[in-house]
């Protein structure tokens, strides 16, 4: 199916620009390891006023401090058959505080018939290590398509890579551009 390159008007619209500050959480653990786009997950209540889909907009993530009691996300990490470091974002080193852009999938991921909604955060951008714990800032400025279903995870993959492009295209505009500083 053919898509197009660029999303969204030129001017940033209602509902967005829809900022969140929070903390990135460990999910399924599929993403990276499947579909080779690791995606930092956060609590989707934060994001309950917009509808599932898939989006774009800027995220930066920094170093954060250990918390005194532990979240309730270390019970699903600690489930997991492959152990995850959770470093609170401590080997981040120059990308902390960066600003990358980023594409967002919000819903119930059809493909893979999950019970629980997530809302994930896939940053574009190489980090050499893993940063769970660490805060995620994000800014959501723009809706790119509906979740689907697919017949394999390469065309879920494919699609992926197109939203990448998408995202890409869409952000390099003056109004989106400048809405970085929403969250540096
Ligand atoms: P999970 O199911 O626990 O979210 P993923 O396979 O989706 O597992 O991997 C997500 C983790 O990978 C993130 O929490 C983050 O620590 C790390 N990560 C590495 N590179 C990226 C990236 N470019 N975007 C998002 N997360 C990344
Ligand atoms: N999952 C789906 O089931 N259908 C989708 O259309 C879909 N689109 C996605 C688009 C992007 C940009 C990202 C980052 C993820 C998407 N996912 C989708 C979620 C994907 O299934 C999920 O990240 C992995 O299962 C890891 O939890
Ligand atoms: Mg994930």
């Amino acid at each position: 199916m053919s898509r197009p390159s660029i999303v969204g008007p030129e001017q940033i619209e209602q509902p967005y620009p829809v900022v969140v500050d929070t903390t990135v959480e460990a999910g399924f653990g599929r993403g990276s390891a499947e579909l080779g786009c690791p995606t930092a997950n956060i609590p989707p209540g934060l994001l309950a006023k917009l509808d599932t889909g898939v989006y774009y907009g800027w995220a930066v993530v920094t170093e954060a401090s250990e918390p005194e009691t532990a979240p309730e996300w270390f019970e699903l990490a600690k489930k997991r058959e492959r152990s995850i470091e959770v470093n609170y974002g401590s080997k981040l080193a120059a990308a902390a505080g960066t600003c990358y852009p980023m594409v967002m999938s919000i819903g119930w991921n059809p493909f893979y018939e999950n019970k629980q909604k997530s809302a994930e955060v896939h940053i574009i951008h190489e980090f050499p290590d893993s940063f769970y714990g660490a805060s995620i800032k994000i800014a959501v400025l723009g809706f790119i398509r509906n979740e689907q279903s697919y017949d394999s995870v390469d065309a879920l993959i494919e699609d992926i890579q197109t939203d990448i492009k998408v995202a890409l295209n869409s952000l390099d505009r003056p109004a989106y551009k400048q809405a970085q500083k929403l969250i540096l």
